[in-house]
């Protein structure tokens, strides 16, 4: 018979009660530590058989399986001699055990590396020789050449994990995690080590590594509690994916420190939001999914008659798509700001005016600034860089220490890379970026990695690629091509070869070819002429 966690939890209520049936004395022993997992285990609900995670297919984990299962998976993580600070690499469909094994690492000590599923072999073998994790995780379909490249990279464990198909979740990590003890003292960690690291594209065409602290994660989760007055009666309807700063530490991280049960769909798909949405109260999200929900025509006030909130992120939330979201529903959306390097920075209020087009204001312990070229702070309403600093900001970017200082002016702000400027409230607008950045439904596309792979295809002299408009996406990805002499390459030729090469985000929707690309004196190219040539279509 196929070994999984499932049935091990689904057979656990005929264990022995274990030793921590209610929380009160688990709270004691953990809150000296600084690790994300004991600050909310200290905040789990008191009836630990209470429903943490809800999943489409009907399956149930108490906080009391959650508490278990991560313990077991930490043992199974301890029993590998890992070397401290080793990294966990993940690259697995959502689920709730998924996000145990989130839980596990950190619990554990580890530091948790997730990976985009859309991500391709390249990508996946970049991340894998720059981060050296010790254990990889992938889905079993994918196990021959992930496991390939990271024993050529240097891991010593893969394991697998499926998604869940009719109930039966497993893959070699459950099943060898299944035979560890289900108690696990977590490991005491320093606010100061890492738990996460998150790989954001760059502006040079290189991933770097964000390396984020226990510290980062529980100080912004413990401030987000309070700003968006998470209750016990919450209930998080969950359809962000478990790989990125929204899903896997915003949302998720807002329901586990507050003992909040969460519903747990493992994709967004606006009709199946629509059904669940009456049970639940908090619903998060990149602006392409309010605009999808409003395509809905049975999306009214009624289906979100229980909710409490709807907040929006990622991605700039066009003013028409707030004021249709209000019309429609009666809700004010909550629009935050956030990034990878720096979990969130502002929000506007959960009680207070919530201001269309603007992000709203710094979050506690977040200092946020907009400053000129010269370095000097904005008056009211003049636009300039932002920049932050706070208990929230990561700690550099893995072994790039030159970039690090780079990014971090001399009296320790981070450069966020965003444009904006403060109005009188003090409510954020980010009008623009400095760093050439797409950002298409919610994902990030860095031009210059698509053009450095475009430009090496044999039949190219040069390439740019630009973000345009899309009514859903926000933006979306078009390239411009300028070909060698007498040589041909199709738009379908070209589109083909880079879905075989790179996520399919990051593919551009369309492509044009030019005789060449505008220039200014200084050479360089002029991306505003080619998006005011195309966005005309
Ligand atoms: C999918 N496609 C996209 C796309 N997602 N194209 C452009 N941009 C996207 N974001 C394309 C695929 O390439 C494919 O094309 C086709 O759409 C169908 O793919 P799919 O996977 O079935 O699409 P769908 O499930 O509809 O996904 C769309 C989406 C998803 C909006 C639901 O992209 C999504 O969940 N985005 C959320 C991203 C997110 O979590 N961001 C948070 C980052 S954290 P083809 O041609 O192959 O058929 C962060 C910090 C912060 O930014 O502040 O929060
Ligand atoms: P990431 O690197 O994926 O974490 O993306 C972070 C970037 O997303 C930020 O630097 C912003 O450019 C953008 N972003 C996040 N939230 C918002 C928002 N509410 N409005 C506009 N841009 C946003």
């Amino acid at each position: 018979m196929k070994a999984s966690l499932v049935s091990w939890i689904n057979a656990r209520q005929n264990l022995p009660e274990n030793k921590f049936g209610t929380n009160q004395k688990y709270s004691a022993m953990i809150s000296t530590n600084a690790n994300l997992y004991a600050l909310f285990a200290a905040n789990f609900p008191q009836d630990l058989n209470s429903c943490c995670i809800e999943t489409e297919d009907a399956r149930y984990f108490s906080w009391l399986d959650i508490e278990r299962a991560s313990a077991k998976i930490a043992n199974l993580l301890s029993s590998l001699q890992l070397q401290v600070g080793a990294r966990v690499a993940v690259q697995v469909e959502k689920s709730a055990e998924a996000l145990i094994l989130y839980l596990a690492t950190v619990r554990a000590g580890y530091v948790y590396l997730p990976l985009n599923t859309a991500y391709r072999d390249a990508e996946v073998e970049y991340f894998l020789r720059d981060a050296e994790p010790e254990v990889v995780v992938c889905a079993p379909q994918q196990f021959g050449w992930v496991s390939q490249l990271a024993f050529k990279t240097g891991t010593r464990h893969v394991f697998t994990l499926d998604a869940p198909a009719a109930g039966n979740n497993s893959g070699s990590l459950l099943q060898r995690a299944l035979s560890h003890p289900d108690q696990f003292e977590t490991v005491q960690s320093a606010p100061d080590d890492l738990a996460a690291i998150l790989y954001t594209s760059g502006t040079t065409g290189r991933s770097k590594g964000a390396m984020l602290t226990h510290d980062n994660l529980a100080s912004n989760a413990k401030v987000l509690k309070e700003t968006w007055a998470w209750n016990k009666h919450d209930v998080l309807l969950h359809t962000l994916p478990l790989f990125h700063v929204h899903g896997l530490f915003v949302a998720s991280h807002g329901a586990l420190l507050n003992g909040t049960k969460m519903i747990f769909l493992a994709k967004f798909n606006a009709a199946q939001v629509l059904s669940y949405l009456p049970r639940t109260t908090v619903f998060m999200g990149v602006p392409t999914y309010y605009v999808r929900l409003l395509q809905e025509s049975n999306f009214t006030q009624e289906t979100c008659k229980n909710m409490r909130v709807f907040i929006s992120g990622s991605a700039p939330l066009l003013l028409d798509t707030f004021l249709k979201f209000t019309r429609c529903t009666g809700h004010t959306i909550l629009e935050r700001y956030g990034m990878s390097e720096t979990a969130m920075l502002t929000s506007n209020p959960y009680v207070g005016k919530r201001v269309g087009g603007t992000v709203g204001q710094a979050l506690a312990g977040v200092d946020v600034r907009v400053v000129t070229s010269e370095s000097l702070a904005c008056a009211t309403d003049e636009i300039g860089d932002i920049q932050v600093k706070g208990a929230n900001v990561f700690k550099g970017y893995w072994r790039m220490p030159e970039k690090t200082a780079e990014e971090f002016t001399n009296d320790g702000y981070f450069h966020t890379g965003d444009v904006g400027k403060f109005d009188r409230d003090g409510y954020l607008s980010i009008v623009g970026r400095s760093k050439d950045l797409i950002i298409s439904g919610g994902y990030n596309v860095y031009p210059k990695e698509i053009e450095s792979i475009i430009d090496d295809m044999p039949e190219v002299l040069e390439s740019a690629v630009i973000g345009l408009p899309h009514a859903e996406f926000g933006e979306v990805v078009v390239a411009i091509i300028i070909l060698k002499p007498k040589k041909t390459l199709s738009e379908l030729t070209l589109i083909a070869r880079l879905k075989e090469m790179i996520a399919n985000f990051k593919v551009p929707k369309s492509v044009y070819f030019l005789d060449a690309l505008p220039r200014n004196a200084m050479g360089k190219v002029q991306k505003n002429i080619l998006r005011a040539i195309y966005k005309k279509g």
